[in-house]
């Protein structure tokens, strides 16, 4: 008899446990329920700025349009455009700067070939070159702005991914100089800088390193690369990216993360965060004021590519919305990159670029290309907020199996019908 109580109870508690912990609702509420809640459905309360990509400002599709006045020989890898700046308005005018390679052949794709004349990369033999524009979708170009220098200065062999800032009234590029062959030695080129007091120069290089490699066996020992700036709290925020850990019996396996450097004015010294690398994937550096904090584009490498994510204290980043389609490269129109708002309002286009353009190795060159996305807080396009992209059969096919892999599936197969009849 007692058993039989004891067991009721248990199925009363049961039943009224049941009762009291009603089914997630059908609409969903803004605030999380008073109820326990799974920890994905918890995450979606806490992590994002809204329970929904619709309406969580930091997510966005992208439209991308090709840009009109721009020459690449025809696309035969001879002239390449590629790593845009953030985009300025000044003088009433759009400016973007961006590498620029002009050489008689395309790339060679190996370093030990490069000659005074010949690249070994993309960018080997770039220089900066800048163009302007009055409604962002049509360019003309200004030519150089920052050329390579007379060896042995620095920046002799390349000055490549360049972006600029405004700072009391005048204009910085820092880039990426080249004193070497790159793909010699990996891709080393310390952080250089050069100065003008209007946007359209002339720069005068400024020819010291300005944001150094790391200290051996430090994550950013051989590379300092994509150095953009905007400025916060007074001061100077260059983001960087650095490749490392490569290790021969990992394929692929270069690792990339973002660091910061920060300055109380445009010559440095820069110091590098303590909790370098503050951004654990990525490859270039896109970023721009968004509240009070920095929202950065994350793409293409790493644990947490392919999103946008969010820094309140412009140092530590949570993940804000996962994106399709990113631009690479990116450099974003950003009104407020150099105002240092506490109120950051987002941006909705900008200059990215297309590597290998001609989907040829042989033609190897890079495009310069506009995009488009609603990541404004001033903006509210629903067409820029639709939850996937579709792919085409041809899209997802042209990513297929390789022979090797053919093969491997192949012996599984046999392997498998071979237990069968033994
Ligand atoms: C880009 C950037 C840097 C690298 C090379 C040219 O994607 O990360 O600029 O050095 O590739």
């Amino acid at each position: 008899m007692r058993k039989i109580v004891v067991m009721l109870s248990m199925l009363g508690l049961l039943v009224g446990s049941s009762q009291a912990q009603p089914a997630f609702p059908f609409l969903i509420p803004e605030q999380a329920p008073n109820q326990p809640l799974s920890r994905a459905i918890k995450r979606n309360y806490t992590q994002y700025n809204s329970i929904r990509p619709e309406s969580n400002e930091l997510y966005s599709q992208f439209k991308y349009t090709k840009l009109k006045g721009f020459n690449y020989n025809d696309g035969d890898g001879t002239i390449s455009r590629r790593d845009p700046s953030k985009v300025i308005f000044e003088n009433g005018q759009y400016y973007v700067w961006y590498t620029y390679r002009h050489t008689k052949t395309p790339p060679i794709g190996d370093a030990r070939k490069a000659t005074a004349t010949i690249a070994s990369s993309d960018w080997d033999l770039g220089e900066i070159w800048y163009a302007t524009s009055v409604d962002g979708f049509t360019w003309q170009e200004q030519g150089v702005a920052v050329p390579r220098q007379a060896k042995p200065a620095l920046g002799w062999r390349a000055v490549t991914t360049t972006d600029i800032l405004k700072w009391q009234g005048k204009y910085y590029l820092y880039y990426q100089a080249f004193s070497e062959i790159s793909g010699l030695r990996g891709d080393d080129c310390p952080v250089a800088l050069s100065y003008a007091d209007s946007p359209d120069g002339p720069w005068t290089p400024y020819n010291k390193v300005i944001i150094d490699n790391g200290k051996p066996g430090e994550w950013d020992q051989y590379s300092v690369h994509d150095p953009y700036p905007l400025v916060h709290n007074g001061k100077i925020y260059i983001y960087y990216k650095s490749d490392f850990d490569q290790r021969k019996n990992i394929q692929p396996s270069i690792v990339r993360m973002q660091g910061l450097a920060i300055a109380d004015n445009p010559f440095g010294p820069f110091v590098k965060h303590p909790l370098n690398p503050v951004i654990n994937s990525g490859h270039e550096t896109t970023l721009f004021p968004f509240k009070e904090g920095v929202a950065a584009f994350v793409i293409k490498d790493g644990t947490e590519k392919n999103t946008i994510q969010y820094a309140q204290d412009w140092v530590n980043f949570d993940v804000q919305a996962h994106v399709e389609m990113m631009p690479v490269a990116a450099g974003p129109y950003v009104p407020d990159a150099f105002t240092d708002t506490k109120d950051g309002r987002g941006i909705t286009w900008g200059i990215s670029h297309f590597t290998n353009a001609a989907v040829n190795w042989k033609a190897n060159h890079s495009v310069l290309t506009r995009f488009d996305a609603d990541l404004s807080r001033d903006v509210h396009d629903p067409n820029m907020k639709n939850h996937f992209i579709k792919y085409t059969p041809a899209q997802h096919y042209q990513y297929g199996l390789s022979e090797a892999q053919r093969k491997r599936i192949q012996q599984e197969n046999k392997k498998l019908v071979k237990q069968v009849n033994e």
